[in-house]
């Protein structure tokens, strides 16, 4: 098998094409010119990686298979997979405000790549999907479009990436790959395929079971921070400090001699909301997966509703927000409120499902004056923001704390009282300690 195409220059598939084209595969990526991604085609071609933020290793081996080995180019058209003996999936499928997967570019992939298999060829889906996508979506339109029968003409894998930003190379050579055929055939050929660029364990299961695996994995993640934002809120209410219960929860010590009878804590951060591409998205698609191909219908209630408190977080916010100028008896009408941070997550400039985008839209409802600084995102259609601290603390009523930038770490908190109209701070990461706030009204989530 030496010919591989992946379909979608993003975070996952640029590192796997990357990577299999530096382990002796030619690789041939395929990227729509769409407005968004387009110009991602010409920039890859020239040695370049259009990945933004600190990805060590990615620039060079870019580099490196692009110009000097010439075993890696990307195209826009599908055409080549005609000559391919492997074909992966890494396309975004993003979920709607209800959760419900939209299927539509994973579906004209498909049928593109049906159009042109060849015999005996092995296609893998990375991409991020409902449980029973690859058996009941893909699998039928691969066949329909081909002509060819799977497990008997071609291979289908489900095989999925644990990719984290800033750590995407790290992660794909050194975490443990889950490979879920549709038979036992493509099982084996996934495994073979990874072991020359996975250098952890290769896990074989079906393709079904792969696929839960995958958003349970980040589902757990989701309920457990759900369970610590629900603890905050018990802990206002209580005005006891829920990090420092945090911290004393998990002192019970992890003792690897008898873990069995001390399963220690390991209690998440509250916050002021969960963004990202990973964690609201995932339980939306366990559960669209359980409602479309589940067996029978059963409402799950856990990871719904820790979805809702998640979500629901940015809106606590607004309303600690509100108590805090009421406090002080400013009102929030025509109040100036500048947020700190719109990236999803601490020193990046990815915004995707950003807390702090319902928190702007809630105070904007309450008719109140909102700038949001950023020191990584330079721009954000229709939003206040700025990459000017000074501007943004000018003349503030209320400091909010969404986004645990380390750049705001070192502010000069005499500057900033002397900057805003009001010196009211809510923070909404366990940034600030209220100790050292004096001069400020302080209001810290999860703190009371
Ligand atoms: N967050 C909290 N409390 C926490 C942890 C996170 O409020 O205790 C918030 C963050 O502020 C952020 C959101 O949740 O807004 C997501 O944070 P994240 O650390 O989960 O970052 P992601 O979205 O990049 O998650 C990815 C996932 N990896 C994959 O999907 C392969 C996730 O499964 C990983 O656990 C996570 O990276 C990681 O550990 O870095």
């Amino acid at each position: 098998m030496k010919k591989i195409a992946v379909i979608g220059m993003g975070y996952v598939g640029i590192p796997a094409a990357a990577l299999f084209a530096d382990n002796g595969f030619v690789v041939t990526g395929i990227q729509r010119r769409s407005k968004r991604s387009g110009w991602k085609i010409d920039w890859l071609n020239s040695g370049k990686n259009p990945i933004g933020g600190k990805e060590p290793g990615l620039d060079d081996l870019i580099r490196r298979v692009v110009i000097e080995k010439k075993s890696f180019h990307v195209v826009d058209d599908f055409s080549v997979i005609k000559d391919m003996d492997a074909v992966l999936i890494d396309v975004q499928t993003p979920t709607d405000e209800k959760g419900s997967p939209n299927y539509d570019y994973l579906k004209d992939v498909c049928e593109n790549i049906g159009k042109y298999i060849k015999d005996n060829v092995l296609v893998v889906l990375e991409s991020t999907v409902a449980p029973g996508t690859t058996k009941f979506f893909v699998k039928p339109i691969l066949e329909k479009h081909s002509g060819l029968k799977a497990s008997k003409d071609f291979s289908l894998v489900f095989s999925y990436e644990r990719v984290m930003v800033g750590r995407l190379l790290y992660n794909l050579v050194n975490y443990p790959r889950i490979v879920g055929g549709i038979d036992e055939r493509s099982t084996k050929r996934g495994m073979d395929l990874y072991s020359h660029i996975v250098k952890a364990d290769l896990i074989p299961t079906d393709a079904l079971t792969a696929e839960v695996a995958k958003v349970v994995e980040n589902t757990y993640r989701d309920v457990n921070i759900a369970f610590a934002n629900e603890v905050a809120l018990i802990c206002e209410s209580l005005g006891v400090n829920a990090y420092k219960v945090r911290e004393l929860v998990n002192s019970l010590p992890n003792d690897p001699s008898d873990p069995a009878t001390n399963p220690y804590r390991n209690m998440h951060f509250p916050g002021a909301g969960v963004g990202g591409h990973c964690l609201p998205k995932d339980p939306w698609l366990l559960k669209y997966g359980l409602d479309k191909w589940g067996k029978k219908s059963f409402s799950p209630k856990i990871i719904i509703d820790a979805r809702k408190i998640n979500a629901e977080m940015p809106f606590h916010m607004a309303s600690l927000i509100k108590d805090a100028l009421n406090e002080n008896n400013i009102e929030i009408k025509n109040s100036k409120i500048c947020i700190l941070g719109i990236a999803f997550l601490q020193n990046s400039d990815d915004t995707r499902n950003t807390p702090s985008l319902p928190l702007y839209n809630r105070l904007l409802e309450k008719n109140a004056n909102v700038i949001i600084h950023d020191p990584y995102v330079k721009k954000y259609e229709g939003i206040n923001l700025t990459n000017d601290l000074d501007l943004a603390l000018s003349n503030a009523d209320c400091l909010v704390l969404v986004t645990a930038h380390d750049e705001y770490r070192h502010l000069d908190l005499n500057r900033v009282k002397k900057a805003m109209k009001n010196p009211i701070i809510v923070d909404g990461r366990n940034f600030f300690d209220k100790e050292k706030m004096e001069g400020f009204a302080y209001y810290g989530l999860g703190k009371g």
